[in-house]
């Protein structure tokens, strides 16, 4: 199937009024994604983030999308690569840099680093290092939401390589069954690491394509159009919160640079690279926005305001102290201490 084709298979139509912020609100999140990615690019190079990172430079209309149409009180989760998705709903980006550089007031208190961005009071549930493994953990949250009968939903953001790990259809199997009020979102960046995720896979979606095995709608979306992702996730958002279930929801976009920080992407065909940077969703958002009449000075006030803000923060962050080493010992159990086991 065409991608053409398997874009028809979106279920926009039916779409109410637009939700969440207004259109250069949308762009302005997605630049901060990508001017906070590219600051982290560059505090790596001069050895300021240690350990491992994983960008999402070209995923931003997805982070940014589906946070416009979720509210406060729902719930988000998401792999290694989740810096974009912490911010889209509100973390302090200045939080954000000092973890990744490992200093005191990080959001995670400067001790998990990149692959385990987490923030629970804006509803974002952290980041998993393990491929799948938080895929269980959203039907979790999805089962305390049913209980609590409050009508919040949980999103869940998984790579397209997530999709051949047990745990993928385990997961939605629960989901489907128990009608769990979760947004399966397959960030279909077309590789899993170095791997091309067609090389792996026996069908053109790899989330989408499985979704009739489980009852579910297989739902394609191109996964750089912000609005597309904002509109399809409020749809599926407002039937699961009304108790109509899961649905898995499959957004196609490109990883404009490697996996992780320390890889240079050679593996990759220069006209797919290309066409992936032609697509790439911020500067496309900006044709939209101003083919829609808006000007260009107030996009590139905010490009501005976003620019000073990114710098600002790395300066702060790089300039933070490293946690106290007795930190090293709070917040590991539940019960806020280790001594029981020694
Ligand atoms: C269970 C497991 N197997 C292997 C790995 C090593 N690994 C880390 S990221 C990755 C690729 C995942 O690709 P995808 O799910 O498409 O996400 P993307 O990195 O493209 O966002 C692999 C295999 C892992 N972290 N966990
Ligand atoms: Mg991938």
């Amino acid at each position: 199937m065409s991608s053409e084709h398997a874009l028809e298979r979106s279920p926009r139509a039916g779409v109410a009024a637009p939700v969440g912020p207004p259109a250069p609100e949308l762009y302005r999140r997605m630049l901060l994604a990508r001017r906070m990615a590219e600051a982290t690019r560059e505090l790596w190079r001069e050895g300021e983030v240690h350990g491992p990172g994983h960008l999402s430079e070209g995923h931003e209309a997805i982070a940014v999308g589906a946070a416009a149409a979720l509210r406060a009180g729902d719930a988000s989760i998401g792999t290694y690569r989740g810096h974009a998705h912490a911010l889209a709903r509100g973390a302090d980006p200045e939080a954000v840099m000092r973890e990744l550089l490992g200093r005191e007031g990080g959001i995670c208190g400067g001790k998990g680093g990149s692959m385990h961005i987490t923030s629970v009071e804006h509803g974002y549930f952290g980041s998993y290092a393990i491929v799948g493994a938080h895929l269980p953990i959203a039907c979790g949250l999805g089962w305390a939401q049913r209980l609590r009968g409050d009508g919040a939903v949980t999103v869940c953001f998984f790579g397209d390589g997530a999709t051949n790990i047990g745990a993928f259809h385990e997961a939605v199997n629960l989901a489907a069954v128990w009608r769990l009020p979760v947004l399966f979102v397959c960030e279909n960046n077309l590789y899993m690491e170095y791997t091309a995720i067609g090389a792996v896979t026996p069908v053109e979606h790899p989330a989408a394509d499985r979704a009739p095995a489980y009852g579910l709608e297989p739902i394609v979306i191109d996964g750089n159009d912000v609005e597309a992702v904002r509109d399809t996730v409020a749809e599926r958002a407002s039937r699961a919160r009304e108790g109509g279930g899961p649905a898995i929801v499959e957004a196609v976009t490109y990883r404009l640079r490697g996996h992780s920080l320390a890889d240079p992407a050679a593996y990759r065909p220069a006209e797919e690279v290309e066409r992936g940077v032609a697509g790439e969703p911020i500067g496309r958002y900006r044709r939209v926005l101003e083919g829609r009449g808006v000007e260009g000075g107030e996009l590139d006030a905010v490009e501005a305001d976003v620019a000073a803000l990114v710098a600002a923060v790395a300066e702060r962050a790089r300039a933070a102290p490293p946690p106290e080493p007795a930190t090293a010992w709070t917040d590991v159990w539940a019960d806020g201490t280790s001594r029981w086991r020694s």
